[in-house]
C-alpha cells in the first residue's frame, strides 16, 4: 500500500456535510488495524501514520486498502513518527481531526530494557508533541484525544484488582514512559480543558497480535508443532499472570471515551486473570488433534510435555526470556467503564485463545507466516 502526504485534502475537506476526521497514530499495529476498520464502518474519514520502513508494514490495513485515485475513498495514509516534532505538527495541522488516537508505540516491554531511550522518546515525549501539535495548530476545542495507556502502569501490585485509582508503580522503561505520557494527558486537560483521555488498557489480543507477545508467540508455536514445523517451544515467566481480552472489543471503548461530553481516564479489563501457563495449556487443547500437557521438573529446568507421550517435551524454559523486573499480576475492575460507559467485554480467554490458535494453523496451512 502506498503512502502520502495530503497537502491539501482536497476533495474530501470541502465535501459536506463534512464526515468527522480521525487521525490514528500506530494505524499498523493491532488496535490500530481494527480502530480503523471500526472508525470506516461508522463512516469516519480516517487518517492513519505510518513509518516508512524498507520492507511493507501495511499487512494489517491490507484489506482496508482503497486506490488513492478514487474521490470517494476513506482511508489516508502519511509517513510520520512520534519522534519527529515537525512532522507531528504538519500531520495534525494537514488534517485537521476531529478525533486523534495515539496509538503509536515502541510498546514491547522486554525490548524497552533494550531500547530504553527510544521508547521514552517515542512512547513519553511522542504523547507531548502530540498534544503540543494540536495546541500549536489552534485545534483545542477542535480535537479530542485518546492516549493508550496501559495496565503495565500499576507494575509491582499494590491493589487487586486494579483500578483507576490504584497507585502506579511502573516496572520497565516502557511502563515509565507510559507514566509520563498518562500524566502529561491529565496535566493538558486540567490546565488547556484539551478534551484528552487515558484508557488503561488491560492486555487484548487476537490473531493480529504481534508474534514476540506471549499469546500470539504461543498460538504460532502450537499451529507450527501441530503442523510438523517446530519441535519445541521455548518460554521465559510462565507463573505471570494477564487479564486478556480481545482487541476488538476493546478499540470500541476507545471510541466511546471520545464521545463523551467530558473526558475522563477508564480501566478497560475482563476481571478475570489466567496464568501464562494456562494459555499455553489451552492452546495445546485448541488444536484439532488437541495435546494435553503435562508439567515436571522446576525453575529454568520445568518442561511441558505431551501426557499422551510422556517423551515428548513441548515447552522449555530458557532465562532470556525473563525480564530484569517483572509485572506478576494484572486484574483489572472495568466497574467504571461498565457503569458510566455502558461497555462490556464480549470475548472469554477459551474463545479467544482458540480464535488465535485456529488463525495461526490456517496461516500454516497457506504457507503464511510472515505475520
Ligand atoms: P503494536 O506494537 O501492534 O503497534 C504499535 C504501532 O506503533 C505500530 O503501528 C508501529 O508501527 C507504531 N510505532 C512504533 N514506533 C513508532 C514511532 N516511533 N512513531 C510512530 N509510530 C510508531 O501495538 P498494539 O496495537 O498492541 O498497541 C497499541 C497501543 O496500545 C500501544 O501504544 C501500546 O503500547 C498500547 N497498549 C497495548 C496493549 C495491548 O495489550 N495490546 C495494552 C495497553 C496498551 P510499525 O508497524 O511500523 O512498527
Ligand atoms: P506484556 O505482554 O509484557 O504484558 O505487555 P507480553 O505478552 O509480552 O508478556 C506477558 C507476560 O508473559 C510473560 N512471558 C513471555 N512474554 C513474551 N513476550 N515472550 C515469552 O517468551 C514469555 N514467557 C513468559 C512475560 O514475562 C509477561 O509477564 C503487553 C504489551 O502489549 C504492552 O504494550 C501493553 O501495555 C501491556 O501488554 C498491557
Amino acid at each position: 500500500m502506498s503512502a502520502e502526504s495530503e497537502g491539501k485534502r482536497q476533495k474530501t475537506a470541502a465535501k459536506e456535510p463534512r464526515t468527522k476526521v480521525a487521525l490514528i497514530t500506530g494505524i499498523t499495529g493491532q488496535d490500530g488495524s481494527y480502530l480503523a476498520e471500526f472508525l470506516l464502518k461508522k463512516d469516519y474519514e480516517v487518517h492513519g501514520v505510518i513509518r516508512r520502513s524498507s520492507s511493507f508494514n501495511t499487512g494489517r490495513i491490507e484489506d482496508l486498502y482503497q486506490d488513492p485515485h478514487l474521490d470517494t475513498r476513506k482511508l489516508f495514509l502519511h509517513y510520520g513518527d512520534l519522534t519527529d516534532s515537525t512532522n507531528c505538527f504538519e500531520i495534525i495541522s494537514t488534517v485537521r481531526p476531529d478525533e486523534c488516537y495515539n496509538l503509536g508505540a515502541q510498546s514491547h516491554v522486554k525490548v524497552s530494557f533494550e531500547m530504553s531511550e527510544y521508547t521514552a522518546d517515542t512512547d513519553g515525549i511522542g504523547v507531548l508533541r502530540l498534544l503540543n501539535a494540536i495546541r500549536s495548530a489552534g485545534l483545542v476545542e477542535k480535537c479530542r484525544f485518546y492516549q493508550a495507556s496501559t495496565s503495565e502502569l500499576y507494575g509491582l501490585v499494590q491493589e487487586v484488582p486494579q483500578r483507576e485509582t490504584t497507585p502506579f508503580y511502573p516496572r520497565s522503561p516502557y511502563a515509565v514512559a507510559k507514566q509520563y505520557a498518562y500524566w502529561i494527558v491529565v496535566n493538558y486537560r486540567e490546565a488547556y480543558g484539551m478534551h484528552a483521555s487515558n484508557g488503561i488498557l488491560f492486555n487484548h489480543e487476537s490473531p493480529r497480535r504481534g508474534p514476540t507477545f506471549v499469546t500470539r508467540k504461543v498460538t504460532r508455536a502450537v499451529a507450527r508443532i501441530y503442523k510438523g514445523m517446530q519441535d519445541c517451544l521455548y518460554m521465559g515467566n510462565i507463573d505471570a499472570k494477564r487479564d486478556w481480552g480481545h482487541a476488538r472489543d476493546y478499540v470500541q471503548m476507545m471510541w466511546i471515551m471520545l464521545q463523551q461530553d467530558t473526558p475522563d481516564d477508564y480501566v478497560v479489563a475482563t476481571g478475570e486473570t489466567n496464568t501464562v501457563r494456562l494459555f499455553i495449556e489451552l492452546a495445546f487443547k485448541c488444536a484439532p488433534v488437541g495435546i494435553e500437557i503435562g508439567w515436571k521438573g522446576k525453575g529454568v529446568d520445568e518442561v511441558g510435555f505431551d501426557k499422551a507421550n510422556p517423551d515428548r517435551v513441548l515447552v522449555r524454559i530458557d532465562p532470556k526470556y525473563f525480564r530484569p523486573t517483572e509485572v506478576e499480576l494484572l486484574i483489572g475492575d472495568p466497574s467504571k467503564a461498565k457503569h458510566k460507559l455502558g461497555w462490556e467485554p464480549t470475548t472469554k480467554m477459551q474463545d479467544l485463545c482458540s480464535e488465535m490458535v485456529l488463525a495461526d494453523i490456517a496461516l500454516v496451512e497457506k504457507g503464511d507466516m510472515t505475520s
